[in-house]
């Protein structure tokens, strides 16, 4: 039996949208929806508390929010100023504790286990972590404490918005049995209504069960499932920082573009992009592919491999040109285009005497 943990979820609340609030506090109490807009086929990234009444939640498409909340004010995305807000929320976080991993642009696990030491420091830590998130940013999350990621995570995600709660070792079960399946994270939405269909709409249902009886069912994944609806989870917070496995650089235009040189302008832009982010991480790259989606949604994928590991730019560049020209067939309209540099490695020992 492994020792108890201590496992802070931190999210903040509504995060986009009470960050506009922030320059636009006249909008507070308003339905306020943060996406792309309705002409342009955009999505919302993130809504109100108040916009969420109506139905409206992030992912679904412009068109449809405004449907269902046809009052509500839409402002655009401006991810520059979030991860700025971000980076200070992190570092704050880091400040109390160094066993820090970021998951999203809002959210990161705090293992306390050493530094709460004893449960009864857990609550006031969290308190305090509030308190100083609120007082430099102006902004409010919601913490859930257990002795584990899933749960943790479970319980923030409970509590919004400005919630702050503690499940203790052996709580789990009782905690999780009265909530609806859909809190579980992980479980995608073809998933939730196969569940419901066999029955399984709360988190009992699955705890009563038992996992013979779901592995029966739902063959290896009901073993999943299992787990999850008893709050069992022993991934460790991963708080070191890794090198990235692959960079992208990805745009959907707001009208499909159908001039070669506007894509061709695109990937340039996505290059110079990617290629400073590789530099940026002291890498090198052994292969490059484009990703170009067409306006009927059908996606080709056309990839590239050096010999040798490269961060040279021309070198990159001359490949992906080359690839989207070997792609593109005259006149098709396209909805999106990508790059992605892969089979990264950050070691500088290879003799590519190409290479700057
Ligand atoms: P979330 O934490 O999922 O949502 P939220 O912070 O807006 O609201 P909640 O109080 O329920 O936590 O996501 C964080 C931000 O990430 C969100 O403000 C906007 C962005 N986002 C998207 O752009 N698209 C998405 O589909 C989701 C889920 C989030
Ligand atoms: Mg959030
Ligand atoms: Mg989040």
């Amino acid at each position: 039996m492994t020792a108890e943990r201590i496992i802070y979820h931190i999210d903040m609340d509504a995060f986009f949208a009470s960050i506009e609030l922030l320059r636009h506090p006249y909008l507070k109490g308003a339905p306020l929806i943060i996406g792309g807009s309705a002409q342009e086929r955009g999505v919302v990234s993130t809504c109100s508390y108040e916009a969420r009444e109506f139905g409206v939640h992030s992912a679904m498409s412009m068109g449809e929010a405004l449907k269902r909340c046809p009052h509500a004010v839409v402002l655009p995305v401006d991810h520059t100023y979030y991860r700025d807000v971000s980076r200070e929320v992190m570092s704050i976080l880091r400040n109390y504790c160094p066993y820090t991993q970021v998951v999203s642009i809002d959210e990161a696990y705090l293992d306390m286990t050493d530094i709460a030491k004893y449960n009864e420091l857990a609550l006031p830590i969290a308190q305090a972590i509030k308190h100083s998130v609120l007082k430099a940013t102006s902004l409010t999350c919601s913490i859930g404490i257990a002795t584990n990621k899933l749960v943790a995570k479970i319980v923030s995600s409970t509590h919004k918005p400005n919630g702050l709660r503690q499940v203790m070792q052996g709580e789990e079960v009782t905690f999780l049995a009265s909530l609806p399946i859909n809190v579980i994270p992980g479980i995608g939405q073809k998933t939730q209504e196969r569940l419901k269909k066999e029955g399984y709409n709360h988190i009992q249902d699955l705890q009563q069960a038992g996992m013979d009886s779901l592995v029966n069912t739902f063959g290896q994944h009901g073993y999943n499932y299992y787990q999850r609806a008893i709050g069992r989870d022993f991934r460790p917070v991963d708080w070191r920082s890794h090198p990235p496995k692959s960079i992208s650089k990805e745009t959907t235009f707001s009208r499909d573009v159908d001039d070669f040189s506007q894509l061709e302008e695109t990937i340039d832009e996505q290059i110079s992009k990617a290629v400073a982010k590789l530099h940026k991480h002291r890498m090198r790259t052994r292969g490059v592919s484009i990703k170009i989606r067409d306006s009927s949604f059908f996606t080709i994928s056309r990839s590239k491999t050096f010999a040798l590991h490269t961060n040279n730019e021309h070198r990159i560049r001359h490949a992906l040109q080359t690839l989207l020209h070997e792609s593109y067939r005259d006149g098709k309209a396209i909805r999106l285009l990508g790059v992605t540099l892969e089979l990264l490695t950050n070691g500088y020992w290879q003799p590519t005497f190409w290479d700057d």
